[in-house]
Parts: structure tokens; C-alpha cells; sequence
């Protein structure tokens, strides 16, 4: 899978590709990922990739020229992309089922916004689509392209070692995880539930089930809803 991202600040977007699940995708060759320095597309002296928004207010935007420019220039060197996607707080929610649509395609583009956003017609005639990775403030779109690519990464065969821990995953599976224990047994003074210590794997598989509907009731209770409720006999009882 292939993905090039467009960012003013290319050192933040580079160093935590190299570690990692990611990290060795990239070095198996499994992802190609190209970082863009949005200013190597401006052609003013200053090197100049924002501007004061037209009506006033406050803050600055992003000009569309070198975005355009960039997104014709990777376009050249790589062909159409599937997709060419904005990073915005008020683009599609990143989900689990986003991230499994996105990473069907072969070839992405993510353009990483900064300070008030980018000018719209970058995101009317150069993006497919915005996406958000979800309520929060950031302060620009590197974190969540990085949030992207990781997401989408863990979804191409082979990026993942060992492919039923995909298929464990939270929002694959509907349900939070189960707590993880590892040695020692008893650590000052803090042990490890028994059962897990127990080598009876009907046991354990009960218990863990049951730790991740109550986390989920929990701190997620729309998870449930959305599967349709915590199926007959597989409450953790009363
Ligand atoms: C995201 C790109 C570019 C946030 C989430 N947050 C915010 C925000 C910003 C500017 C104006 C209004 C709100 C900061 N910002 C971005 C934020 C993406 C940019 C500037 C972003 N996903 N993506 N949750």
C-alpha cells in the first residue's frame, strides 16, 4: 500500500513512521510512504504556504497553490491515487469501518492541514473526502495522518505479525479487551487473578469474556448497542 503525505513540518510526520509495526512494514516493503514538504511546492522566494483568511478573523490558512501543486506532482510521479484525503476536525469520523475501507485501496494521499485549516477549495477539487480522527482539538493534521496510516497499515496482510491479533482487536471484535497479565504472579503484593494461573482454558476464555463486557458496559455501553446487545446467555450474571 501506497500513501504520500503532504505536511508543513515533514520531521514530524517521518520519525515515528520508522518505529514500529509501521516501521517494519516500511522496511519489508509492504508500505511505501512518502513525506512531502508542502513549501518544496511554493515558488516565492520566502517559500510562503499561508495566508490571512478573506472576510478577516483570526488566524491564517493554508493557500491552495502548493497543495494543488503538490497533489499534481505526486500524481505525476505515481499516478491517480484511490483517494486524496484532508485532515480536518470536521471531516468523517476515523472508525474502525473507515480504516477497513481505506485500506482497500492501493494508493493514498493525505493532506495535512495547519493553523485555521486550508483554503476550501483545496478540500471542494483536490480532496475525496475529510476525515477526523475524533472530538478532540489538535493543532494540526500530522498527528492524525499518522493516526491514519498506522490504522489503515494494520489492515494490509503481513503488517501485522500474527493475524488473529487483528482479528482480537477492540473494534474488530465489538467489545473492549480483557485485562493482560504477565510474570510475575505476585508482584509487592499485587497477584494475578487465579484463573489465569489455572491452565483450565474453558475457565479462562469465561473469565476474560466476561472482563470485557463489563469493561465495555462500562466505559462503552454504545458498543453494545451497536452489535445488538450482549447476546443471550453471555452476560457476566449478576
Ligand atoms: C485536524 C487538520 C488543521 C482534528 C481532529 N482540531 C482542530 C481545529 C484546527 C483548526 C481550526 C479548527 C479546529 C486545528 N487543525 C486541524 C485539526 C486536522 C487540522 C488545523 C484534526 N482530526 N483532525 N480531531
Amino acid at each position: 500500500m501506497k500513501f504520500d503525505v503532504v505536511t508543513i513540518f515533514p520531521k514530524m510526520v517521518e520519525g515515528p513512521l520508522q518505529e514500529g509495526i509501521v516501521g517494519r512494514a516500511i522496511a519489508k516493503g509492504l508500505l511505501d510512504v512518502r513525506v512531502h514538504d508542502l513549501r518544496d511546492f511554493t515558488t516565492d522566494r520566502h517559500r510562503v504556504v499561508d495566508d490571512v483568511p478573506f472576510g478577516g478573523g483570526p488566524g491564517m490558512v493554508l493557500k491552495p497553490e502548493p497543495l494543488f501543486a503538490a497533489v499534481d506532482s505526486i500524481r505525476a510521479a505515481r499516478g491517480a491515487p484511490g483517494a486524496i484525503i484532508l485532515t480536518s476536525p470536521d471531516g468523517e469520523r476515523l472508525t474502525h469501518t473507515v480504516a477497513a475501507r481505506l485500506s482497500a485501496l492501493d494508493h493514498l494521499v493525505i493532506l495535512c492541514g495547519r493553523y485555521e485549516g486550508v483554503d476550501e477549495r483545496v478540500r471542494e477539487h483536490v480532496a475525496t473526502e475529510a476525515i477526523s480522527i475524533g472530538d478532540y482539538v489538535v493543532s494540526g493534521g500530522e498527528l492524525p495522518a499518522l493516526v491514519i496510516v498506522d490504522a489503515l497499515a494494520r489492515f494490509v496482510p503481513g503488517v501485522v505479525g500474527d493475524a488473529a491479533s487483528v482479528a482480537g482487536d477492540t473494534f474488530a471484535s465489538g467489545l473492549l479487551d480483557y485485562p493482560q497479565y504477565t510474570r510475575p504472579a505476585e508482584f509487592r503484593g499485587l497477584a494475578v487473578p487465579r484463573v489465569l494461573l489455572s491452565g483450565h482454558h474453558a475457565e479462562i476464555e469465561k473469565w476474560r469474556r466476561e472482563q470485557a463486557l463489563a469493561r465495555t458496559r462500562r466505559h462503552r455501553p454504545d458498543l453494545l448497542e451497536r452489535h445488538g446487545g450482549v447476546p443471550a446467555g453471555e452476560g457476566e450474571g449478576s
